[in-house]
């Protein structure tokens, strides 16, 4: 197998979607005891400032590439990070 395109964007952008410091984190944290008008500017705030979305942003155009390049191993490495995610996201949403 020669290719590789690799899944650095990809996992970038499941990263600043995912992560509980990422948009899914900033979700629950801000929403986990109900939604207040004050959550709208911690949403906004955060969107303008945390560095994982300009990462994400920057190269989002080369995701398809990788997507359709992806090979068994980069798959098994990209479902390992999403159970992490989960599990990682249960933890957040369940703690007090
Ligand atoms: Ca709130």
């Amino acid at each position: 197998m020669s290719q590789k395109e690799g899944i650095k964007e990809l996992k970038e952008v499941l990263d600043a979607v995912l992560s509980t410091d990422g948009l899914t984190g900033l979700f629950i944290k801000c929403f986990k005891d109900g939604a207040q008008a004050s959550d709208a500017a911690i949403i906004f705030s955060d969107l303008m400032s945390n560095p994982k979305y300009m990462k994400a942003i920057q190269d989002i155009n080369k995701i398809g590439v990788e997507v359709k390049d992806l090979d068994m191993n980069e798959s098994f490495d990209l479902a390992a990070d999403m159970l992490k995610y989960v599990k990682d996201i249960v933890a957040l949403a369940t703690q007090k």
